[in-house]
């Protein structure tokens, strides 16, 4: 789940309850919030990335690090994918039927990669845009590398269903793990998203070495590359210069909730937080 901007918020994690956890997934008690995904040369927002957050009554907001290792050690993964899924569907299918995004625009939604080979991946996906009646290809699933895929074969079942429905997979977190190369060459992305601390490493020669090859692979390999944990103004030139299509990070902003993405999405100007060196951005439409 989104965990690329809750690193340091994972270490310090409070004992959560499983059975609150269930009982907040069944009550609706958990909410959205949701990152830009930023086209680097036009400094144009081309979509979010939805992020769940529990406002938990002890302990306050928990970000999806906080909690989502429990969901999988209780068996929620699934129905906390599900609400996640449909929630951010029919967020997606509100702001398309409000003409605040066109058809362009994106929802990427983190669904759990040891789900990608279970049997019932494509019909869920199918079920939640039938369910929103969103237009489909707005939507992109996002599967971590460093989830294990148990049956490889299902896993190009799934994949090829996911894209014969008409949304986009990514590949998360790209980077973060060594061993997803099997994955590139045998599942069809979309999208490949390359891990924050591949960013974060780039002030060596080594580091930058590996963020121009990591780009140059999913390049070559037809995938839009994005960028996750983009910071600074530096981070942003250097990747634009290595030819990264599209970020998302602090530069620009974290997670927003449903009420201020809206007024975002309304005013059609993103405020860069430092204006002098980083442009505007405008809303994809
Ligand atoms: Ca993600």
């Amino acid at each position: 789940m989104g965990v690329s901007l809750d690193a340091t918020a994972a270490a310090r994690s409070p004992a959560v309850d499983a059975i609150d956890l269930k009982i907040a997934i069944e009550r609706e008690e958990l909410a959205l919030a949701y990152q830009p995904i930023v086209a680097l040369d036009a400094a144009l927002v081309t979509g979010f990335e939805a992020l769940v957050r529990w406002a938990h009554p002890e302990f306050g907001p928990l970000c999806a690090s906080q909690f989502v290792p429990v969901a999988e050690r209780a068996g929620l993964l699934r129905p906390l994918d599900d609400w996640v899924l449909r929630t951010a569907c029919r967020q997606l299918k509100a702001w398309q039927d409000d003409v605040l995004v066109g058809p362009g625009f994106k929802m990427a939604v983190n669904i759990s990669g040891s789900e990608l080979d279970g049997d019932r991946l494509v019909e869920r996906v199918r079920a939640a845009i039938a369910e929103t009646g969103v237009d489909r290809r707005g939507l992109i699933i996002e599967i971590t590398e460093t989830a294990s895929i148990d049956n490889l074969d299902d896993a190009i079942d799934s994949a090829e269903g996911l894209r014969a429905l008409g949304v986009e997979l990514a590949l998360d977190d790209f980077g973060s793990r060594s061993t997803t190369f099997d994955w590139l060459r045998c599942l069809r992305f979309d999208v490949l998203k390359i891990d924050h601390d591949f960013v974060r490493d780039s002030t060596t020669d080594l580091g930058r070495a590996f963020l121009q090859a990591t780009i140059e692979l999913g390049d070559n390999l037809g995938m839009r590359v994005v960028a996750e944990g983009i910071e600074t103004p530096h981070q942003l030139a250097l990747l634009r210069a290595l030819g990264a299509d599209e970020g998302q990070g602090f530069l620009w902003s974290g997670a927003v909730d449903t009420g201020r993405a809206e007024r975002l999405l309304s005013s059609g100007i993103w405020p860069a937080p430092d204006a002098a060196r980083c442009p505007k951005l405008a809303f994809s439409r």
